[in-house]
């Protein structure tokens, strides 16, 4: 048994008081942990590896696991304070239900699930199947959304499934799959050592994905440049070569006008462009007119500096694009991506060492999720499910006649259009908060409000949940076996270090009990996790993302194996297209042209500022589980406005004033944070908090056409300084209700 190396004392005087959560019972970090378990952190796609030590059950503190090769022991504020959530007071230990006029009771789980089958049945009865929706998440286990994606079209067989994902990466996979026909970051982070120029494009990688700055740092010690496109100088633009301060909205201009630069001064690899893609000429058609000064004009960014990006960019050996959702999170996510790709493509740096280009996968396994069968319109291997081979495929494997395998649903936004059409009368969720998450959530809050049966599975009460009947007590990741795939593409192994406490079950027991409920638990035989990804294996064998290769013992012995994987002699593929075969129908990288146009809403008299939203590095996501740990309340305890010291004098705004921020859709009042370190006609609000601090009163449901993700990234708003200076922000903030 391994040797408690920190004490909880030391852990204390590192990180502060507030581990007044911590579940420290009866145990004072000297003694032995019973068990030190290596997985991986629960938080972002970098999934750092992580040692978590268990006492009687419980999981009592963490180590760093030295040895696995993404994070080497590294890990962010998040990561440290993860291991605070699995006996925090908040767990839901027990179903309860909502009783009228009393809030939430306790209920038995026979009663719980009784009432939740009861419901489904009585709902596709009256209304037809896809009158019940399911919406998930990919913070669940390869095994758990494999599962989700069955249960709902085998179970439930509703067609409206879809995932926390689609307000995540799905422009990106989009745009990766019309270039590529697959959709995952073509390297292995370590190739970033040796790349010699590095654009990052919307990703604020020092927050967002802090244990990857590492491979910049080390690419930097050796002399890489540094681009960096933002319009906040975020931490790692204050770092860069060259930071371009584009106007949120206007990616597409920016990334033409590159491209133009590299056509006009030769800056190409021709040999790659004849011989692997195809596309190219429509392309650059598309960007003839896009001058620097034109360019200056759209983006806002000075076009000396435009020019400089494009020559260092142009005349690189070897490079790396990465992007994140800065560029995706638009109603123009998918040119934004193919702008992107295409500056890649022109210069054929991709398929070759140290010369690579990606997305940053957000959730932690925003990866494997997306691959699965989560999606409304995909099945198992990134098959799609519209396409009648794929269909017939999947049906076999599940034992099913393909006529009853339900088509193409809605997308998760287009799910609450649909209740507010009364075309959907029920819900499930699992791993999804929407109604902090989602935008313009008065209007997800009305649709949760006419919902007949509204039925959610999570570890603690979420705030879309308070609207549930019923909430099934389920399980953190450290609770169940698994796997995850990182924004890598590697494919890692998740250990169960505890049992559920109390009388919550894990998510896959949950879904297995509705299933044989509603009748079908022939189609649901599973003894462990491990079945259920010998499955998910057979399931993907041939499609795109091909893990039929990939077994628990490989991903335990290699630390992780990168797919496509396609039998069990493959070594994995960590870096893509070294073959130039890429995944379309014609075997070509494809040119996609990306012409600018304008985001949904723009700026005018009445709404005159533009408005981005995005994260801060103590909080995740719907801060459900952030804003319960006390540290990484302190360190962000509420949103604040970022807004430029100009832009705050012509309002006459002084730090901390109380704004109000206000759109088409809502207002919420905000204190300002006067940096200097945003554009000017720019401001920022993260979006972590839910009620009235809540970032989504103000986003718009405007959806990229393709991907339909929501347009986070730009809106227009007014501000009004309401005169009166914020009080000090309490840590009873953090969980200000709806
Ligand atoms: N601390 C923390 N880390 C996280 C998460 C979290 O919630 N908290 N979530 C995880 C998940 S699921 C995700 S998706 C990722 C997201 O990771 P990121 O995409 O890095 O995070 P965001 O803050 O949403 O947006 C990134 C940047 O986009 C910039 N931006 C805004 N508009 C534009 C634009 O029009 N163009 C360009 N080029 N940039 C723009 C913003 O200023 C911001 O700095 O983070 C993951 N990691
Ligand atoms: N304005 C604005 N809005 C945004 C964004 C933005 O940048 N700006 N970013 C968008 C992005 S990129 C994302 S990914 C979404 C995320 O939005 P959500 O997916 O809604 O956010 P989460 O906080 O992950 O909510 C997940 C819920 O699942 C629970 N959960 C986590 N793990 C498990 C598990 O293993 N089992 C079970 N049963 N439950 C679990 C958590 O407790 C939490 O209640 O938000 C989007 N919304
Ligand atoms: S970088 Fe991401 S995976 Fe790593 S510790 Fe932080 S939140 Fe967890
Ligand atoms: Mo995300």
């Amino acid at each position: 048994m391994a040797k408690l190396p920190v004490s909880t004392e030391k852990i204390i005087e590192a990180f502060g008081p507030h581990l007044n959560y911590a579940p420290v019972d009866g145990y004072d970090g000297r003694d032995e942990p019973d068990d030190v378990v290596k997985t991986h952190c629960c938080f972002c796609g970098m999934q750092c590896g992580i040692q978590l030590l268990v006492k009687e059950n419980k999981v009592v503190g963490f180590e760093p696991w030295m040895e696995f090769p993404f994070n080497e022991g590294r890990l962010c504020p998040k990561g440290v304070q993860r291991y605070l959530q699995n006996n925090h007071p908040d767990r839901l230990l027990h179903p309860i239900q909502r009783v009228e006029g009393k809030g939430f009771e306790k209920v038995s789980w026979d009663d719980a699930m009784d009432k939740t089958v009861s419901e489904i049945q009585r709902i596709q009865e009256k209304y037809g199947k896809h009158a019940f929706s399911m919406l998930s998440g990919v913070s669940l286990t390869n095994e758990k959304s494999y599962l989700v994606g069955k249960f709902a079209r085998v179970a439930l067989k509703t067609r409206n499934l879809d995932y926390n994902g689609r307000l995540c990466m799905v422009s990106a996979g989009a745009g990766n799959k019309k270039a590529f026909g697959l959709d995952r970051a073509s390297n292995n982070y370590s190739d970033l050592e040796y790349a010699e120029v590095i654009i990052v494009t919307g990703a604020n990688i020092s927050e967002t994905f802090p244990t990857l700055t590492h491979w910049i740092w080390k690419a930097r010690d050796r002399g890489a440049k540094l681009i960096v496109i933002d319009p906040r100088m975020i931490p790692l633009a204050r770092t860069a070569d060259i930071h371009l301060d584009v106007k949120p909205g206007t990616d597409s201009a920016l990334y033409g006008a590159m491209l133009k630069y590299l056509v006009d001064h030769d800056m190409l690899d021709h040999d790659f462009i004849d011989n692997y893609t195809s596309g190219f000429q429509e392309t650059i058609d598309a960007v003839k007119d896009y001058t620097l000064e034109w360019a200056e004009e759209v983006t806002g960014i000075d076009k000396e500096k435009i020019k400089a990006a494009a020559e260092l960019w142009g005349k690189a050996k070897t490079s790396f694009l990465l992007h994140a959702r800065g560029i995706e999170h638009h109603s123009k996510g998918v040119d934004n991506v193919l702008g992107c790709i295409n500056l890649v493509l022109a210069t054929g740096r991709i398929g070759r060492p140290y010369c690579g280009y990606g997305t940053i996968t957000g959730q932690g396994n925003g990866q494997g999720g997306r691959e699965h069968g989560h999606k409304c319109d995909q099945l198992p291997g990134n098959r799609d499910i519209e396409n009648p081979e794929h269909r017939k495929y999947i049906s076999e494997v599940w034992g099913i006649n393909e006529k009853d395998l339900p088509g193409k649903g809605l997308t998760a936004y287009e799910i609450i259009e649909a209740i507010h059409r009364d075309e959907i009368k029920g819900l499930i969720s699992i791993c999804f908060n929407p109604l902090v998450s989602l935008p313009n959530n008065n209007y997800v809050r009305s649709a949760l409000e006419k919902l007949e049966f509204y039925v959610c599975i999570d570890f603690f009460l979420n705030e879309t949940a308070r609207h549930a009947d019923i909430v099934l007590a389920g399980s953190l990741q450290e609770e169940e076996e698994g796997t995850t795939t990182s924004a890598e593409g590697r494919v890692i192994r998740i250990r169960q270090a505890v049992t559920p406490p109390g009388e919550a079950r894990t998510d896959t027991s949950i879904l297995l009990e509705i299933a044989k409920r509603l009748g079908e638990e022939d189609k649901f035989t599973y003894d462990n996790s491990e079945q259920i990804f010998n499955e998910l294996r057979v399931a993907s064998k041939g499609g795109t993302a091909d893990y039929f290769g990939i077994t628990y013992k490989k991903v335990e012995d290699k630390m992780g194996v990168f797919w496509p994987c396609p039998t069990e002699d493959h070594p994995g593929t960590p870096r893509l297209w070294e073959d130039k075969k890429f995944k379309t129908p014609d075997g070509k990288a494809h040119f996609n042209p990306a012409p600018y146009k304008l985001p949904g809403e723009v700026t005018d008299e009445e709404y005159p500022i533009t408005l981005t939203t995005g994260r801060v590095v103590s909080q995740y996501l719907s801060g459900t589980q952030t804003r319960r740990i006390g540290k990484l309340v302190d360190q962000f305890p509420e949103p604040m406005l970022e807004i430029h010291p100009e832009l705050a004098a012509q309002y006459g705004i002084k730090q901390r004033e109380l704004v109000r921020v206000a759109t088409r859709r809502g207002e919420g009042i905000f204190p300002a944070n006067i940096v200097e370190t945003i554009r000017k006609d720019t401001v920022f609000i993260p979006y972590h908090w839910p009620g009235h601090k809540s970032a989504n009163q103000l986003t718009p449901g405007t959806l990229d056409p393709i991907s339909k993700i929501p347009e986070f990234k730009v809106c227009a708003c007014l501000l009004d300084p309401q005169g009166k200076i914020a009080p000090p922000a309490k840590e009873s903030e953090a969980y200000a209700s709806v």
